[in-house]
């Protein structure tokens, strides 16, 4: 065990060998001991759809007993990866469209509607009436649109409208645009079954149109309305890592996704009642801080604390210092229900759709949420008491987060003329290269944090601009790339010349990973500002996503892709390897379908190359890379010109 090799971090390698020496598990452990994993699996052949199964492929035995193919299966298990992940991002929106109508309608009493002017640009969207009305009437008519999204029995996403019009009828001749999200999700899942679906490159068709109803549905409805719910994110200043955990206050890790119940954590800690009984039990104060994506959440809105990623949920229960981690959903580890019991650390769910063995579960009713969210930090409050031995590590970055694609737009152009004009104009002439989104999660297969921040390095020295979400936002947040003054360093000079300029740092953190949706949005105002192309596939933009571990990265992956822009995975994280034929769609043929293909690269270093690559080619594409040195017009012009 060399904990150096199991993350980069050094708070996280402190913690791992603090763990070790006491004998404590965690997920590297469960690794070891899984390994070697099935060949069949991780190449996506082995089926266990129906009762004739389970079937794996192999040269003895080349079909299912039903008779399906390696190409079928493997296309199959992509479809049901991306259905999944499309089913958490979207029913994650749908609770939080539900707070949002519950609030709208007076009936969610702790929420309010934060950001009126957005509420406004939505209805216009939508076409709900403004002129006249009061907020809340607005707000019910758009609660109630967004809420039929998920199971309009007809019609499109409405947001899909947002794309370029090139974009919306290349999905409109490829037949892959969304109808309503559940209605996708469920098609996915019957297609899948036994019997049904058989063309592999069908079934690859419809993993494009359920990806498509995650990013310009589910995702993005979840986006939008937790920003008119809590606020717009604008840049403000955080620190990531373990070490912002206090020895002295009581400590809650708020774990998990949905800002619907960490927002409400958050406001309770600071209310003067509960401050004074924290200060009773002797505790200086109370520290909230997150882990995964409910984390990014409250960076970016509130600049609070990041205690870690995916892989530090176990690390932080082992400092001794978390008085109650309560957890809503999604990349919640199994392995914290028998961790916590080492410690005085008070584990509650909060969702009944993710509840675990044995743990006390408090539900999160909107109608009651700040009382519910009270009496969760009072029960911190009361566990601060029974305290054993304490080991935080020192390590915690400062980090700026709060990129949303209106205050990207808001910083470059200012109050008065916000635009992506000076982005646009910085592209074209060639200081930025392109932009690279870089998104996921820290798998224990690899280094934990180094291929995301490897990668970003490696980019931003190739003056390209990176956005990221998710957990590898954490992880460039923890070695210092979303700072300023650090990153500014490791910047290429046209990048860091542009950024100086501008104000913000090169690589910009864009929130959860249902913000990922942000970057689709902010891709489309580039393609508006003009001078890139008329589609989303003319523009320098690359996808990369080296590590994950959720099945939400494949839907995500794939709405990139679907939607033009190529997108850089790491090896074996999509599952594909056992069928030459989806490799083959899904790595080059699908780019004269939908203009953009999946590539596939673990090296952060190649990786940063491959994307240069891309950008470069969409560059000369363009036609924004010929020498532009001023000339003028003379005569010998003219004529050659007339001729
Ligand atoms: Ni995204 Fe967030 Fe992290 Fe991966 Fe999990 S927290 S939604 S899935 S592990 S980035
Ligand atoms: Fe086997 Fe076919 Fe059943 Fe899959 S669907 S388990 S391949 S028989």
């Amino acid at each position: 065990m060399d904990p150096k090799k199991r993350s980069s971090d050094k708070a996280a390698q402190e913690m791992i060998q603090l763990m070790a020496d006491k004998g404590l598990e965690n997920a590297w452990d469960r690794l070891d001991a899984q390994s070697p994993q099935c060949g069949f699996g991780k190449s996506g052949i082995c089926c266990r759809i129906c009762t004739m199964g389970p079937c794996r492929i192999s040269k003895k035995a080349p079909l299912g007993v039903c008779g399906a193919d390696a190409d079928t299966i493997v296309a199959r298990n992509f479809l049901r990866a991306v259905a999944a992940g499309t089913s958490a991002h979207s029913d994650h929106g749908r609770t939080v469209a539900e707070v949002f109508l519950a609030t709208a309608r007076g009936e969610a009493k702790d929420y309010e509607i934060k950001d009126i002017p957005k509420l406004m640009r939505l209805a216009e969207e939508f076409g709900v009436k403004t002129e006249g009305r009061k907020v809340n009437e607005i707000a019910v008519d758009v609660g109630i649109i967004a809420i039929k999204e998920f199971g309009k029995y007809e019609g499109e996403q409405l947001m899909t409208k947002r794309a370029p019009a090139p974009r919306q009828e290349i999905w409109k001749k490829q037949g892959v645009t969304p109808r309503a999200i559940d209605r996708e999700v469920t098609e996915s899942l019957h297609r899948t079954s036994m019997g049904v679906d058989q063309d592999y490159k069908n079934i690859l068709k419809q993993a494009s149109r359920c990806a498509l109803a995650d990013g310009w549905g589910g995702s993005l409805i979840a986006t939008e309305l937790q920003d008119i719910l809590f606020g717009v994110p604008y840049p403000g200043k955080g620190e990531i890592n373990m070490g912002v955990l206090k020895e002295d206050e009581v400590n809650i890790i708020v774990h998990g996704h949905e800002p619907i119940l960490s927002e409400m954590i958050a406001a309770a800690s600071q209310s003067p009642e509960i401050l004074e009984e924290a200060k009773k039990v002797g505790a200086k104060g109370i520290t909230i801080a997150g882990t995964c994506c409910t984390a990014n959440e409250l960076l970016m809105r509130h600049g609070i604390p990041i205690a870690g990623n995916f892989l530090n949920q176990e690390l932080v229960v082992a400092t001794g210092a978390v008085e109650l981690m309560a957890v809503d959903v999604q990349c919640i580890m199994q392995g914290l229900t028998s961790l916590v019991k080492h410690f005085h650390t008070k584990l509650i769910t909060t969702a009944d759709k993710a509840r675990m063995p044995g743990v006390e579960h408090v539900e999160m009713d909107e109608r009651d949420a700040l009382e519910t969210a009270k009496k969760l930090v009072k029960t911190a409050i009361d566990n601060y008491k029974n305290r054993g031995e304490v080991h935080i590590p020192k390590e915690k970055t400062a980090a700026v987060g709060g990129f949303s694609m209106e205050s990207i737009k808001y910083i470059l152009g200012g109050k008065f003329r916000a635009s992506f004009r000076p982005l646009n104009d910085n592209i074209i002439n060639g200081r930025i290269r392109g932009i690279a989104g870089v998104v996921g999660c820290t798998n224990p297969k690899v280094t934990q944090d180094y291929e995301h921040t490897k990668l970003v390095e490696e980019l931003i020295k190739r003056d390209i601009l990176v956005l990221t979400t998710g957990c590898a936002t954490i992880a460039c947040g923890k070695t210092g790339l979303n700072n300023p003054k650090a990153a500014l360093d490791m910047a290429g000079p046209g990048l860091r010349e542009v950024c100086e300029t501008v104000g913000i740092p090169p690589v910009l953190a864009c929130g959860s990973c249902v913000d990922n949706s942000r970057l689709l949005v902010s891709c489309c105002e580039i393609v508006k500002e003009g001078g890139l192309g008329d589609d989303l596939a003319d523009l320098p933009v690359v996808g990369a996503c080296l590590s994950s571990v959720h099945e939400k990265a494949s839907a995500i992956g794939h709405y990139f892709v679907a939607s033009g822009t190529p997108v850089v995975f790491g090896e074996g994280l999509l599952q594909i390897d056992g069928s030459e034929k989806v490799k083959k769609y899904l790595l080059d043929e699908i780019e004269n379908d939908l203009g953009a293909k999946w590539m596939i690269e673990s090296d952060p270093v190649k990786a940063a190359d491959l994307i240069l690559g891309a950008i470069e080619k969409k560059r000369d594409a363009l036609g924004i890379n010929q020498d532009t040195e001023r000339k003028l017009f003379g005569m010998d012009d003219r004529r050659e010109l007339e001729f």
